[in-house]
């Protein structure tokens, strides 16, 4: 393009400028393709190449939805080929939408929906359109993200959320995929679990079921950030790559071979959070400027949201009994709801023997636990399959009446049986009750299951030094935090790990009823009521209840003597008083401390026993007590942490709830 500019120019100049004008005007204008620099030697690489799919059983469509707010969502719809009138089932998620459909690059529908947040095996049965879309502000999606993004009010300032999202997601779908029947289900697990409870709030009028698998619900009280206010520190890695990048490219490093001295060296989750960048996320200002349990936590605390809410959308709760990760959330969203289901046929809740989204895997085992038979493909046949079905497809005329499930389909760990019940906590269909029961601790590391306190136990008293240089790990060492199984790495499946190695230590204390000559049912939430005192001025009390197996059991050795936690949990002592104000501890003083463990229905068997242990610290997946009260933990000196010797009064129990039969 000669110019007056161009006359002044040598001709290697010239067709430099030439070269670099025409890729600068090549950027602005549309896509196409430059002419070709060598036309007798032309590129390999079409301008454009078209995928040849038409082998495949399905039909993919990546399209950008847009929202209310004119940001536009990332959304991949399959379709199974030449379907027609079928259901959508629909998963928002933000972890990479195109990579939950794209397990393996295949013309085959169930081979590409392997892996998380898919039942695949219901869904391509099924003949479910699958929904798959990255949340505002991850990966392919337009827009800002923020963790568990509250609904729009004093939390969040804009007039968008995951609510309005997922209606004008829905909206869309209905108007857009001629294939569907007009009706959309929404299931998830974990984050993806917490998405389809956002969705039954103002849910949209095509939303027909909502099934949140292992959900994120209460990140302050038991899911994924602290537990009853201790801080789950593991989660320091998830914090840096979840929201330092949209992507999720930003990678945590590791320069040790066990997660327990990284940790350690440390100090304090504050200093290891500068250490690696996760300082610069703006969530972890948010939550390191609210480490009690304040209105930040409370008001994106999804069971009371849906307290709030009126039960429109058939919705089926799916709860792991060895969730490592959420194993507070679907529970409380049960109890928040169930009461306003008075018809008994909106609100549905089924627990497995599994681990975090076990339901979705394969449900035979769990660590060195084997149930006899998949429970989690009884789960998604029998379970889930039935139900998406009875509210997502049409029947055609005259075909039988759709399959209900039962209101509750609990798995019975330690009979391996599955019972189907009216409601929860239920210990059996009809004729049996819940007797809460003291598990009372005696003289001689011995437990006392019902009955009266012991003269003289609340004087009476088990003591150890609880030392924040040598903290009680969490599982067995090196440590090795993951899922890659590879890799060696099982954190998924630590809460069944064998105890024994903890009650081999000085710094846990450990209890024992005689051996059992009748089973002891439980089916609810155990409840910790301590009576402690430490020389410090604040403390962590874990309670572990365990089914202690026999010494020996033949037709598997290897669970001889094991040391099974059935329930378990942390207590921050700060919070003693109040979960919304800090408080020091009176050093060495006998206090009282009450908090409810995980759900639990177990059957403990004749020749097993029952165990508490209890411990002040579950390293590195909580971070450390100081033990001396300082304003922030986060930001605790090395010189605040102390020894301190911990008292554990025999007036002390566990308060388990134990089924009888009707009286
Ligand atoms: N609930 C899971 C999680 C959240 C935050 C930290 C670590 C795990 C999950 O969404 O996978």
């Amino acid at each position: 393009m000669p110019s007056r500019f161009a006359r002044r120019l040598s001709p290697v100049a010239l067709a430099t400028t030439m070269l670099l004008a025409a890729a600068a005007h090549a950027q602005t204008t549309p896509a196409v393709a430059a002419p070709a620099l060598y036309p007798n030697y032309p590129s390999e690489t079409p301008a454009e190449f078209v995928p040849v799919t038409a082998s495949f059983n399905y039909i993919k469509r990546a399209v950008m939805v847009p929202m209310r707010d004119g940001t536009r969502l990332n959304t991949i719809v399959i379709i199974p080929r030449n379907a027609r009138g079928a259901p959508m089932l629909l998963t928002r998620t933000p972890y990479d939408a195109n990579g939950l459909v794209s397990h393996a690059d295949s013309s085959d529908l169930g081979t590409i929906l392997q892996g998380y947040d898919n039942a695949a095996d219901v869904i391509v049965d099924g003949g479910y359109i699958r929904v798959v879309q990255d949340v505002r502000g991850k990966h392919g999606s337009e827009g800002d993200y923020v963790m568990n993004r509250p609904l729009a009010g004093p939390l969040n300032p804009t007039p968008v959320d995951h609510s309005t999202d997922t209606w004008d997601t829905i909206e869309w779908l209905t108007r857009n995929v001629p294939e569907s029947n007009g009706k959309v289900g929404i299931i998830g697990i974990s984050y993806d679990g917490f998405l389809p409870l956002m969705a039954l709030v103002n849910p949209h009028p095509a939303l027909k079921v909502s099934v949140p698998m292992n959900p994120m619900v209460d990140g302050w009280m038991g899911d994924d950030w602290f537990h009853h206010g201790a801080f789950r520190q593991i989660n320091l890695s998830y914090m840096l790559e979840q929201v330092v990048t949209r992507r999720g490219d930003a990678k945590w490093f590791t320069g040790t071979h066990d997660d327990y001295d990284t940790f350690l060296r440390a100090g304090s989750a504050g200093e290891l959070a500068r250490q690696r960048g996760v300082t610069q996320s703006g969530f972890w200002k948010k939550l390191t400027a609210h480490p009690a349990y304040d209105s930040f936590w409370q008001e994106q605390a999804m069971d009371k949201i849906l307290a709030r809410q009126p039960v429109t959308v058939p919705t089926l709760l799916v709860h792991s009994l060895w969730d490592a990760e959420d194993i507070y959330g679907a529970i409380a969203v049960y109890k928040a709801i169930k009461p306003k289901d008075s018809a008994n046929d909106k609100v549905f809740l089924v627990m497995g023997p599994w681990s975090h989204g076990g339901g979705i895997g394969d449900g035979s085992k769990l660590g060195a636990l084997n149930f006899n038979a998949d429970t989690a493909l009884h789960f998604r046949q029998e379970i889930l399959r039935p139900f998406l079905d009875r509210y997502l497809k049409d029947a055609p005329a005259g075909a039988p009446a759709p399959v209900q499930i039962a209101p509750v389909s609990a798995f019975e760990t330690g009979t391996n049986k599955w019972r189907s019940l009216p409601s929860w906590p239920a210990g059996c269909a009809s004729g049996c009750a819940i007797r809460p029961t003291p598990l009372r601790l005696a003289a001689n590391q011995r437990l006392v299951l019902g009955g009266a306190a012991a003269p003289g136990a609340a004087r009476a008293y088990d003591e150890y030094i609880a030392d924040p240089a040598k903290p009680v790990p969490y599982r067995a060492r090196p440590l090795n935090y993951g899922y890659d199984e590879a890799k060696g790495q099982t954190w998924p499946r630590w809460l069944a790990d064998d105890q024994r190695e903890a009650s081999g230590r000085t710094d846990v204390l450990t209890f024992t009823t005689e051996v059992l000559t009748a089973p002891v049912k439980i089916a609810g939430e155990p409840v910790a009521k301590l009576v402690a005192s430490t020389s410090g001025t604040d403390a962590d009390w874990v309670v572990k209840v365990i089914d202690l197996y026999p010494d020996q059991v033949g037709s598997d050795a290897a669970m001889g003597g094991y040391q099974l936690m059935i329930s378990a949990d942390i207590f921050r002592g700060r919070y003693r008083e109040s979960y919304q104000h800090a408080r020091p501890l009176a050093a060495n003083q006998a206090l009282g401390y009450q908090f409810a463990l995980p759900t639990a229905n177990h059957v403990f068997l004749p020749g097993h026993r029952i165990m508490v242990q209890i411990q002040s610290s579950w390293f590195p997946l909580y971070d450390r007590n100081p033990q001396t009260f300082v304003p922030s933990i986060f930001e605790a000196t090395p010189a605040d942490y102390k020894k301190a010797t911990q008292r554990i009064y025999h007036s002390s129990f566990v308060e388990l709830p134990v089924v009888e039969a009707a009286r």
